[in-house]
């Protein structure tokens, strides 16, 4: 682990809960949290502002493990997959600190470097590097670079499945994805549309939006603020919201923590792999950023 790589009174590496490392970012536009595990923000709280994303308080920080909440890094796969990790093992590997900087505007850009170990390569063959770019300003802008390091056609799904923190997820609304197709995953991955209106929550919610670039905007009266979540290099936008009975289900997921947060995650899933050529890079970009309402 690179010690090296600090700002004073800015940045440094800390240790987190359960002995993780993990950058702590403080500046006066925002603060924010990184853990080597998994590339994971788990922390991000513009100034004078409630934190913008959720983690639950039932979170599991250790190795082998993925951290419910926050900003999990989906790669190779989205989804369970028999006899391997769930939506894949980039959340779950140690990433390495590649550089930090801070701009003169006061941002801090922190990149995080993986490659793949004979586990890795095992479980998905191919030859790739990801840098995951972290700015951490009054908004969070998130990039995860692939890049094809082989001969072959690197085929690859990817989100950044993000948490977002609400007040209560039965007054919440998503707009941004009316028109879209999505996969209904509680209804056998049935295709549906969804209708010319946002999503509002009655009930579990798990829908995988394909072919859609659009931002999607999260109104959270309870919080009087919306939350834009802008994007590039994504096709694919997944909404989730576990409700009471899978909240149960989920052992790092307390019981009464499902009204509080919404899952809206851009990537590229299903319809929307990526297909990466020999020497080539996908830049899967997105930006969070709030107003008051
Ligand atoms: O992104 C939604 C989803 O695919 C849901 O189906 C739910 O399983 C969620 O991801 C969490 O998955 P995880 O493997 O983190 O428990």
């Amino acid at each position: 682990m690179d010690t090296q790589l600090e700002i004073p009174g800015v940045a440094r590496l800390a240790t987190g809960p359960c002995g993780l490392p993990r950058y702590e970012i403080t500046t006066p536009l925002a603060e924010a949290h990184i853990y080597l595990h998994g590339a994971h923000v788990s922390h991000f709280v513009p100034a004078r502002q409630a934190p913008v994303l959720f983690m639950s308080s039932q979170s599991q920080f250790q190795p082998g493990r993925p951290i419910r909440g926050g900003v999990p890094v989906i790669f190779p796969w989205f989804g369970p997959r028999e006899g391997f990790p769930s939506h894949g093992f980039a959340r779950i590997s140690s990433w390495t600190p590649e550089s930090l900087v801070q701009k003169p505007g006061g941002e801090v850009v922190l990149t995080l470097r993986l490659e793949p170990d004979d586990k890795a390569r095992a479980e998905w063959p191919g030859s790739w590097v990801l840098h995951f770019r972290v700015t951490v300003g009054t908004a969070l802008t998130m990039e995860l670079e692939i890049e094809n390091t082989g001969s072959e056609l690197l085929r690859a799904q990817d989100t950044l499945h993000t948490y977002f923190l609400v007040q209560d997820v039965r007054n919440v609304s998503v707009s941004g994805l009316e028109g879209a197709e999505y996969y209904d995953q509680l209804d056998r991955m049935q295709l549906k549309h969804q209708p010319a209106e946002p999503i509002r929550f009655t009930g579990e919610t798990d829908r995988d939006y394909i072919n859609t670039t659009s931002a999607c905007v999260i109104e959270d009266p309870g919080l009087r603020r919306r939350i834009v979540v802008e994007k590039s290099g994504s096709q694919s936008t997944v909404v989730w919201n576990p409700w009471i009975a899978k909240s149960k289900a989920m052992p790092d997921f307390g019981d009464n923590e499902w009204p509080h947060m919404v899952c809206v995650e851009s990537g590229n899933v299903f319809d929307n792999t990526l297909e990466i050529a020999p020497g080539a890079r996908h830049i899967s970009r997105t930006l969070l950023r709030t107003e008051p309402i």
